[in-house]
């Protein structure tokens, strides 16, 4: 079979603010995909082993200060540098599970007060999700959930601003799920819509932001 005619991969997106379940939600969901038999490989952002991830991760744990603009130039950069593998994974029929996407950088970015238009400008072109399955939790329960409050965005009004500008980049096209379900409930929801998408995005083209 030559390689034009392979079904693609899916693009599938979680998004929500911090400790809203997405790392556990996306885990499970490439464990089952992945005994079922399909291609599947999970990408989180920042991906924090590259050098711009570092630089990213050093500003993340407060161990460095950028210019607000500056560090959002750097989260789009460093999901540019993934483009030409995630492109050719998805040609090959590998769906890619991905925790955090561009919509992670308008929403915290514009959160700071930058321009949610100018916040958009160095993501458009990448590759546009199939699914962006967004976990919604009230800022209050998030709190509740460990690890809160270890970096630099994780205080209660910030993430109620990031929460706010999130809903400004809502689209009827997103799967609103509510985080505080049991986690295996929400997965086996997560999993019915995903193995839908995956079948709907086998021979359509990857689409590009925004
Ligand atoms: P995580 O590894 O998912 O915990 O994400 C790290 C933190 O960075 C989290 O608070 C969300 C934030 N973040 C993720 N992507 C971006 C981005 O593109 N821009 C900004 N400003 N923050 C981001």
């Amino acid at each position: 079979m030559s390689t034009s005619s392979l079904a693609r991969g899916a693009l599938i997106v979680f998004e929500g603010c911090d400790r809203s379940g997405k790392s556990t939600q996306c885990l499970m969901l490439v464990e089952r995909l992945k005994a079922l038999g399909k291609r599947v490989q999970h990408l989180r952002f920042p991906d924090r082993s590259t050098p711009t991830g570092q630089k990213i991760n050093a500003y993340l744990a407060n161990a460095s200060e950028m210019q607000d603009d500056k560090i959002h130039q750097l989260f789009s950069e460093n999901r540019w540098e993934a483009v030409p593998s995630m492109l050719e994974a998805l040609k090959n029929g590998t769906t890619l599970v991905v925790d955090r996407y561009a919509f992670s950088g308008v929403a915290f970015s514009s959160a700071k007060g930058l321009d949610l238009e100018w916040c958009k400008k160095p993501d458009a072109g990448l590759p546009a999700p199939d699914a962006v399955i967004y976990l919604d939790i009230p800022i209050e329960a998030a709190m509740k959930r460990g690890d809160f409050g270890n970096e630099r965005y994780e205080t209660r009004a910030f993430q109620e601003k990031v929460a706010a500008q999130y809903k400004k980049l809502q689209t009827p096209s997103w799967m609103m799920m509510d985080a505080r379900l049991p986690i295996d409930q929400l997965q086996a929801d997560i999993f019915n819509i995903a193995s839908k998408v995956i079948a709907d995005a086998q021979n359509a083209p990857v689409g590009k932001l925004w």
